[in-house]
């Protein structure tokens, strides 16, 4: 596989590194996870500056961890609000190691694409910026106002605004994201495809549609309270473990975890607390009260089991359901309860493939109470019917009145720790009219009103040679898209792309004609503008905005903050004529937010309010107001179940995050709670499925899927037994992702379906 005019390897030599195995563990965190963070610390970082920086890692005058967007609770522990994987995102970040000129002088992109993604990932920091001209193999230095230039003229050149897209990965603070959204329209485009749609897009489809806003509704104190909790396909204990502490706080004052998950996830089994040294010592807290192995993309089945039981428990004694609350503030119960009357108990427990004893425990914790909070992740969005999925789930909390209340309500679990405000703060490929007029009102140019492309899209586009300029806030576009080869096909079609970056990756070795390389700030770097230290800030998962401050001194003096190199591309292309004063937004962190409370709906006051605890931002569900939905209610949902229409050797495999990696940089090749160590290319095996191929225990696999008559094939997977249901396996992305076709994505939220892709596995013979 390789491109056509430069040489570039899509996967780098695939080589095993020599897997061991040994049991998944019982126990999330505790004292490994805190010896296993300051290790890669230490070594990344140096003791002192990982000393200096850990210790401000979400506190209140420091800066918000780079990993997750779990958000940070009001009385946080003094001393270490962060976690083993915060910790190895920061050491990851804050490395000491760098690629110079120097060094690409000497290296290629060629040969460099022949490393793998976790050795590339080990290069370290972008230190100045670079360019790699047309038909050159060498990155060479450029200034930064040549690089203005550059893209302003390959801008310039360009038709029609829609021939560039402008990609945001979900890094980027709330000023950064709003300039970047702003320059794009005032450029005459809404092509702005984000991380999200890979992501969390089917949950903003499915809230969005059913409860009026595309966000998740409770708050992290909520979960103290909570009865009940549902952990619907998210893995926790690898992805958010500081959420592992408000699940455990749950569970001291009474409540119950559930969680619905193919796999025994570490984290959900039993959990020891860093933060506590009572708990360091002890045997840690079992945290999942029942784990319900449904089947990959089963979920539906399983909701609507559910709602089936507890549809007939409430007919007996009318005291299940919250008939007040469906009465008051819900639409859809009688063609819900048609919808359920169509499908018979066994068909559905025999979908989902699980024990009824189990199902009918959660039924039971469900019937009594209504403190419910249902959590969830990847495992629901990223399918064919993922927003189907969350609706399902969503028709459970409505009946039993679990929103708008304390204690209650619905979590979608963000991935990039500012995800949610990069939206809200206006990177959407859709057209917001209310946005628009205030853009109209309050920055005086006139924005596009024709939709943008989403990430799908905007490869297609890429391909059809329909777009040539490619500028990409943060991310690894093409390592994190779907259909690895057509996506670099698309990528490489380009005249220009740019990459606005903290660490080198492939994307920026897989490349458009000309290709600019611009460094950035890491969020623990100091941002110092006139000789004053900067704060951004951003919003968590629970819609609260808050500060975050760098204090360690930037990895080199050529870096510029994302802020600054986004309005200084505005004022070169507009050449100081715009009704922005861009130029002085560069350094004035403190007007761009003044211009976002204006423009953005909910934002107040922000420089002022984000300081300490922060502030929340309107949520129209803890105060009940549906008012913008059909006659004013929360919509209940029908939603069919799906036909993956597999074929009998066909497997269903979902392609997941191991414990060293934050999506596509690699941190280290162990997946330690799964039991793995030291490889990444393993395929998790049900046994049954096993012998039915006459596998075993370390053979090699290539793993291929068959779409529309075309065979995409992973090369060259070892195999491991695992408790995974039968006709189900798992591997890790981003290794995975040239098996997804481009056109394979969730129904209306087009995010690829990552985690129900059909393979086949074939034994390779040495
Ligand atoms: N350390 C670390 N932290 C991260 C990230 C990271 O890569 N590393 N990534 C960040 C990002 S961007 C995101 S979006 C989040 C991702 O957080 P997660 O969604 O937790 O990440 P995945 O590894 O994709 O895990 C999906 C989980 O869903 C389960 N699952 C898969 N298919 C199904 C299904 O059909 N039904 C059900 N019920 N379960 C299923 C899998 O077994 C797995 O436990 O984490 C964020 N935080
Ligand atoms: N098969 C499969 N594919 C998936 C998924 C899956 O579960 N399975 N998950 C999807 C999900 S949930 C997501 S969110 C996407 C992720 O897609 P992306 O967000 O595009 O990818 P990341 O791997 O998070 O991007 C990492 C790169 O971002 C840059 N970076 C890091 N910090 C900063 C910063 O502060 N500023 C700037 N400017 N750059 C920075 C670094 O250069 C780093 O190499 O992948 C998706 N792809
Ligand atoms: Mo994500």
């Amino acid at each position: 596989m390789v491109h056509k005019k430069r040489n570039i390897s899509l996967t780098g030599n695939i080589e095993f590194t020599g897997l061991e195995l040994s049991a998944p563990s019982q126990t999330a965190a505790g004292l490994d996870g805190v010896t296993a963070a300051l290790n890669h610390s230490f070594k990344e970082m140096g003791v002192l500056r990982s000393m200096k920086a850990l210790a401000k890692m979400n506190q209140e005058d420091g800066f918000r961890c780079p990993s997750c967007a779990w958000p940070v609770p009001k009385n946080p522990s003094k001393l270490a609000e962060y976690c083993e994987n915060g910790a190895k995102a920061l050491a990851d970040e804050a490395t000491r190691e760098y690629v110079d000129a120097e060094f690409f002088s000497q290296v290629s992109v060629e040969e460099l694409s022949l490393l793998s993604d976790y050795d590339l990932n080990k290069l370290g920091r972008l230190v100045e910026p670079l360019v790699l001209r047309e038909g050159n193999v060498h990155y060479e230095p450029i200034s930064w106002q040549d690089a203005y230039q550059l893209i302003a003229k390959e801008l310039g050149k360009l038709q029609n605004p829609d021939e560039a897209i402008f990609y945001t990965s979900g890094r980027s603070s709330n000023e950064a994201a709003f300039l970047y959204g702003m320059f794009a329209r005032a450029f005459g485009t809404n092509n702005m495809p984000d991380c999200s749609n890979m992501c969390h897009e089917s949950s903003g489809v499915a809230l969005s549609e059913t409860l009026g806003i595309g966000k998740g509704s409770v708050k992290v104190e909520d979960f103290y309270g909570a009865e009940v909790v549902l952990v619907v396909g998210q893995n926790p204990g690898t992805n958010h473990p500081r959420m592992l502490s408000a699940l455990s706080e749950c569970k001291k004052n009474g409540g119950k975890v559930i969680s619905i998950n193919p796999l025994a996830e570490t984290g959900l089994v039993n959990f020891k607390n860093p933060q506590k040294v009572g708990d360091m010592l002890g045997s840690g807290n079992t945290m999942a009260d029942i784990h319900l192995p449904v089947k990959i993309n089963e979920d539906v089945a399983l909701a609507k089991l559910l709602l089936k039981k507890l549809n007939k428990l409430d007919a007996e004694n009318n005291q299940v359901l919250d008939h007040g609350f469906i009465e008051n503030y819900v639409k859809g119960y009688d063609d819900l309860r048609t919808d359920l009357s169509k499908y018979s108990e066994e068909e559905l427990l025999q979908r989902t493939g699980l024990d009824s004893t189990l199902v009918d425990e959660v039924v039971e914790l469900l019937a009594n109470n209504s403190k419910i909070i249902i959590c969830w992740a990847m495992g629901l969005t990223q399918h064919k019917n993922a927003v189907h999925n969350i609706r399902e789930f969503v028709n459970i909390l409505l009946l039993k009145g679990s929103v708008g209340k304390p204690f209650a309500g619905t979590c979608p679990v963000r991935g990039h720790s500012n995800v949610q405000g990069d939206r809200s703060v206006g990177i959407m490929h859709f057209v917001n009219e209310g946005l628009n007029n205030r853009i109209r009102e309050h920055l005086k140019f006139e924005p596009p009103t024709k939709k943008g492309v989403d990430t799908v899209e905007a490869i297609q586009a890429m391909h059809q040679g329909k777009a040539k300029v490619f500028v990409c806030l943060g991310g690894n576009f093409v390592m994190a898209a779907s259909d690895t080869s057509y996506t670099s096909e698309a990528v490489q079609k380009c005249d220009l792309t740019v990459q606005i970056s903290t660490k080198l990756n492939r994307s920026h070795l897989i490349t458009g004609k000309t290709a600019l390389l611009l460094p950035t700030f890491g969020r623990s770097e100091k941002d110092v503008q006139k000789g004053r230290s900067q704060f951004l800030t951003m919003e968590s998962s629970t819609g609260k905005v808050r500060r975050s401050k760098g204090l360690l001194k930037p990895v080199s003096g050529q870096l510029k903050s994302e802020p600054e190199i986004i309005a200084m591309l505005a004022h070169t292309f507009f050449e100081g004529q715009h009704p922005v004063d861009w130029e002085n937004l560069a350094s004035d962190y403190e007007a761009i937010r003044a211009l976002i409370d204006k423009t953005v709906k909910g934002f107040q006051n922000t420089s002022k309010n984000s300081k300490g605890h922060g502030y929340y931002l309107p949520n129209n569900v803890r105060n009940l107001d549906f008012s913008m939905l059909p006659d004013g209610k929360a919509q209940l949902t029908t939603n069919p179940l799906p036909d993956l229409k597999l074929k009998k050797e066909e497997l269903v495999l979902m392609t997941i995050r191991s414990h060293d990696q934050f999506n596509t940089t690699i941190y280290g090749l162990h997946d330690r709670y799964r039991g793995i160590h030291n490889e990444r290319r393993v395929l998790f095996m049900n046994e049954k499925d096993m012998e039915s191929r006459a596998l075993k225990k370390r053979d090699v696999v290539n793993l291929k899927s068959s779409y529309n008559k075309k065979i995409r094939v992973a090369e060259k997977f070892i195999v491991v037994p695992y408790a995974i249901p039968q006709g189900n396996c798992a591997a890790y992305f981003p290794e995975t992702n040239l098996l997804v076709p481009i056109d394979q994505f969730a129904d209306r939220s087009q995010t690829p379906i990552s985690k129900s892709i059909k393979i086949t596995v074939e034994k390779v013979i040495a």
